[in-house]
């Protein structure tokens, strides 16, 4: 497409600034775990940090996003603070939901983070919910709902694309496509070649885009943000990326291809970017050194202040549940 928008020198420093932060946040929290000090279920997000990163510098914390167990990247590039979210991922009474949700239902509504979901397709139903509020409401706020390849086979994908046409609510759906849906590969499991065909079957616009390509993600983004915005209605954009990792800690991926996996790490977007930005003169390795430094200063600060935090009393167990308080 030619009329597709391209960012500019800062927003390209932005995208980068919220993959590094992804990437060094993934690398510490495989480190903590190691520790033993955190036990949490974890679903790496490495090789997938383009994407929620070129979509968050066209959003405000107005705009909403959904997301799934795999969605550290999604809300981190929302602006999701780090204390908050380690003291949520450590279990403790500081954390964004006091401990009680964990790393499967992180959620920060100031800064538009509104569902984790471990249910696989809930994502895209609850969206829709948000966007028909705010079409309600008479805002122009915008629901990203993310999910995965193997969330576009479930039936909560299909009734919330026809739904979302229907009524053109703003909401824009990207699945992020790794090729892999647990130990299934996407070939094994997916009737047609591009996920973003069967748009067609929802009367909105369907892009498969590369996305670990900074440019081409930012520009589709942009498009099926602003003609949500515009109350133009919804967009499927399927991001073409890469699991680096097995499903989930733990999982050593000995299934995958084990070529086509280290292609893709050859290929890791996050340092590809890095040296783009110098090559091009948009930032020197000094500057993009001291940001990376600052993400590291941050997360000494999260998992001091987590760690060091307590843990909720048993009587919290009932208690944000109920609409009257259990005694
Ligand atoms: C409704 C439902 N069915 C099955 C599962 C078990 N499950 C958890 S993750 C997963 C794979 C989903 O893959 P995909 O949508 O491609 O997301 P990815 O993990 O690759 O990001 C499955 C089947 C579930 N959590 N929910
Ligand atoms: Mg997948």
């Amino acid at each position: 497409m030619s009329n597709v928008p391209k960012p500019d020198a800062a927003t390209l420093l932005d995208i980068y600034r919220r993959m590094a932060l992804i990437k060094q946040n993934d690398e510490r929290s495989l480190k903590v775990v190691k520790t033993g000090k955190l036990v949490m279920v974890y679903y790496s997000p490495r090789g997938q940090e383009v994407i929620p990163a070129a979509i968050s510098v066209n959003l405000t914390d107005e705009d909403y996003v959904c997301t799934i167990y795999r969605g550290i990247h999604d809300v981190l590039a929302k602006g999701f603070p780090l204390r908050d979210l380690w003291a949520e991922l450590a279990g403790r009474t500081t954390g964004s939901c006091k401990g009680k949700g964990g790393a499967m239902h992180l959620t920060y509504p100031a800064k538009g983070v509104m569902v984790t979901t471990g249910i696989v397709g809930s994502s895209m139903p609850i969206a829709n919910g948000l966007a028909w509020a705010a079409q309600l409401s008479g805002s122009n706020r915008v629901t990203i709902a993310n999910f995965g390849d193997g969330a576009a086979n479930i039936g909560a994908f299909h009734e919330a694309l026809n739904l979302a046409s229907l009524w053109k609510l703003p909401v824009v759906f990207v699945c992020q496509n790794n090729l892999y849906a647990e130990h299934t590969t996407f070939a094994n499991s997916t009737a047609v070649e591009k996920i973003s065909a069967r748009a067609a079957g929802y009367n909105m616009p369907g892009y498969t885009v590369d996305g670990n390509d900074p440019d081409e993600m930012y520009g589709i983004a942009k498009i099926a943000i602003d003609r949500a915005r515009a109350g133009e209605g919804p967009t499927l954009i399927e991001a073409m990326t890469y699991r680096f990792n097995g499903h989930l800690l733990g999982d050593d991926g000995g299934y995958m291809d084990q070529a086509e996996k280290a292609a893709a790490i050859v290929n890791d977007p996050v340092p590809r970017l890095r040296a783009r930005l110098i090559a091009e003169g948009f930032a020197t390795e000094a500057a993009l050194s001291a940001i990376e430094a600052q993400i590291e200063a941050d997360l000494d600060d999260a998992v001091e202040f987590a760690l060091g935090s307590p843990y909720p009393e048993l009587v919290e167990m009932k208690r944000d549940v109920y609409a009257t308080e259990i005694a």
